[in-house]
C-alpha cells in the first residue's frame, strides 16, 4: 500500500479528512487555537496516520494539492466556528505548510482565495514551517513568507530547535513564533542540563517578542514547569489527542 498511484486516487476520492489539536493557554488552560493534522480516510484501513504516507506525498509533490485541501478545508471550518460560536472569535486555526508548497508559484494567491471565499480574518491564521523548509531556499522563503505575513497571516517555527537552527532567519522572516520540538519539552524538569534548553527557547522568544508553544506535552508536572518557564502556550496528549471536527466544535462549545 501507499504507492504514488494510491495517493493520487485518494486525492480523486477525496478521503483525507483534517483533524484538530487543541492549542491553550498555559495557566488558565483556555483553548487558543487548533492545529490542523491530515488523516486518510481509507475505506478498508480506516485512519491512516501522516507518518505512513506524509514522507511519500513530500517526494512525489502530492502533498502541494493535499495541503491545498487542509488549508481550505481548516480554514472553512474555523470561520463557520467563528461565526456560530460567539465565544471563539479570537481562537485562531495552525496549518502545517511543507517545503513543496513555498515553492508553489500559487501559494499566496490561494491562500487569498480561500481567506476571501470562506471570510475568516488572516489574523486567525498561523502557518507552520520547519528549519529545513525555511533554509532549503530562503530566498523564495522570504519573499512569500513577507506577502503572507504584510497580509497579517502569522508565522511559526514547527519542531522548532531539531533542524539547524540559525538565530538569523528569526529576523529574517518576521517570525511569529516557535513551537517547542516535543523531544525538548520531554527533557523539563529534569536534574541535568538538558532541563536548561527549554527555559532558553522561551527566553529566546520572549526577548525576541514572539509567541512560544510548547509540543507533546503529556503530564501534568510538564505543564506545571512549562508554566514557572512563563511559556504561553502548550499543547499535547494532557489536553486532546487530535480530534475529528465535531469533537473539536465540542470543545469550542465548552470552551476549555
Ligand atoms: O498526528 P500527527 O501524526 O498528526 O502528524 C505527524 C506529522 O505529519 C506532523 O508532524 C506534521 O508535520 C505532519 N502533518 C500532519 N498534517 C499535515 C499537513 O496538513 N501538511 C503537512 N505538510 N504536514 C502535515
Ligand atoms: O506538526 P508536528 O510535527 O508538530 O505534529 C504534531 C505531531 O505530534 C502530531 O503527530 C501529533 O499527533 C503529535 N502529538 C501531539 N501531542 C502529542 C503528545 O502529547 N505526545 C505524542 N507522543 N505526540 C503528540
Ligand atoms: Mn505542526
Ligand atoms: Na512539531
Amino acid at each position: 500500500l501507499r504507492t504514488q498511484m494510491q495517493l493520487r486516487e485518494a486525492i480523486v476520492r477525496q478521503q483525507f479528512e483534517v483533524y484538530y489539536q487543541p492549542i491553550v493557554a498555559l495557566g488558565s488552560c483556555r483553548l487558543t487555537g487548533f492545529e490542523a493534522l491530515v488523516r486518510w480516510n481509507h475505506p478498508k484501513r480506516g485512519i491512516i496516520g501522516p507518518v505512513e504516507f506524509i514522507a511519500l506525498a513530500e517526494e512525489t509533490g502530492l502533498i502541494v494539492p493535499i495541503g491545498q485541501f487542509v488549508l481550505r478545508e481548516a480554514c472553512s471550518q474555523m470561520a463557520t466556528w467563528r461565526r456560530r460560536y460567539a465565544d471563539a472569535g479570537d481562537v485562531s486555526i495552525s496549518i502545517n505548510l511543507s517545503g513543496h508548497q513555498l515553492g508553489s508559484p500559487t501559494l499566496v494567491t490561494d491562500i487569498e482565495q480561500v481567506l476571501e471565499d470562506t471570510g475568516l480574518a488572516a489574523s486567525a491564521v498561523k502557518l507552520e514551517l520547519t528549519e529545513s523548509t525555511l533554509i532549503d531556499d530562503p530566498t523564495t522563503a522570504t519573499r512569500i513568507l513577507g506577502r503572507l505575513r504584510d497580509r497579517g497571516i502569522k508565522l511559526y517555527i514547527d519542531d522548532f530547535g531539531t533542524g539547524y537552527s540559525s538565530l538569523s532567519y528569526l529576523h529574517r522572516f518576521a517570525i511569529d513564533g516557535l513551537k517547542i520540538d516535543k523531544s525538548f519539552v520531554d527533557m523539563v524538569g529534569r536534574d541535568d542540563r538538558k532541563a536548561a534548553i527549554v527555559p532558553s527557547i522561551v527566553g529566546l522568544a520572549h526577548n525576541l517578542g514572539m509567541g512560544v508553544v510548547a509540543e507533546g506535552v503529556e503530564t501534568p508536572q510538564q505543564a506545571r514547569e512549562l508554566t514557572l518557564l512563563d511559556c504561553a502556550e502548550a499543547q499535547g496528549y494532557l489536553y486532546s489527542r487530535p480530534v475529528p471536527r465535531d469533537q473539536a466544535a465540542a470543545l469550542i462549545e465548552r470552551r476549555i
